[in-house]
């Protein structure tokens, strides 16, 4: 097997059974090409499974996110429809091993991204509030540029708030972001702390995939990226993040299987 089919298998199989592994780069050199092979075979084996790809994510857009991680470079990754979350839909805590959450801002696209664009934006549909759930697979939640690169940008879950086109959302530049649990403020930011403007996401994802082998496909989510540090997750509790004028979106963490009475479960 290939260096990155070998990294590809331990990261899958830490996701599967929910147990953290050593970092890849204690033992190895993991640049970034090897880096992307091995999140691209990281994925090919959840396709292969029958799951879905359904957008890309950003990491480390704003200075908060790239602080707290000790890292200083953009990174894509995969979302595919196993993370996927309703509005309002139950997390359950035990199928991660230390997961951390994010308030973000997605793009839904409405067409795909040609490299001879030269509005971007023109690309973009809809955008929504959204919340990420991050999990990273290493132990410690430490890790180098490369190991999470590998590690599929640590995409756990995410969930998605009502669509907003594009056109009547207005600029985003500077909203004021806020992540409650149960009602009490656990952060908040701006919009402006992801690159500037989120609306710059787009352009960078572009970018990104190019170099690393994705595409920006119509029907893609983009997650802009964290304007915020992640928080811990509550082991249960209702967590929600909320974008000025854009809207709000949460997820209910249990610790356990939800009541297969109740609605929005997963
Ligand atoms: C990597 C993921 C970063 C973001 O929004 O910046 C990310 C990590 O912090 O584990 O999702
Ligand atoms: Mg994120």
């Amino acid at each position: 097997m290939s260096t990155d089919a070998v990294f590809a298998a331990a990261l899958d199989t830490a996701q599967r059974t929910v147990t953290s592994i050593s970092q890849l780069s204690t033992s190895a050199t993991v640049g970034l090409d090897t880096a992307y092979a091995t999140q691209h075979a990281v994925i090919a084996r959840r396709l292969a499974r029958g799951e879905l790809r359904t957008g890309l994510k950003l990491g480390f857009t704003s200075r908060a996110k790239a602080q707290q991680m000790g890292v200083d470079d953009v990174i894509i990754g995969t979302l595919t429809d196993a993370m996927r979350l309703d509005d309002g839909a139950v997390f359950d805590r035990r199928s991660a091993i230390h997961p951390r959450v994010e308030p973000e801002v997605a793009y839904l696209l409405g067409a795909d991204v040609s490299e001879g664009m030269t509005n971007l934006m023109d690309a973009v549909a809809a955008v929504a509030p959204a919340l990420e759930i991050i999990d990273s697979r290493y132990r410690d939640f430490h890790f180098s540029l490369g190991d999470v690169v590998a590690d599929n940008a640590s995409a756990a879950a995410y969930a998605i708030g009502p669509w907003a086109p594009v056109d009547r959302a207005g600029d985003l530049a500077n909203r004021a972001v806020r992540l409650e649990v149960d009602g009490r403020i656990s952060t908040t930011g701006s919009t402006a702390a992801i690159l500037g403007d989120p609306a710059r996401a787009v352009a960078a994802a572009a970018r990104l995939a190019v170099r690393h082998g994705f595409t920006l496909r119509a029907g893609t989510v983009l997650l802009a990226g964290a304007a915020t540090a992640a928080v811990p997750l509550p082991d249960s509790g209702v967590v929600e993040a909320t974008i000025a004028g854009l809207g709000r979106v949460s997820i209910r963490v249990l610790d356990g299987a939800p009541d297969p009475d109740e609605k929005g479960s997963r």
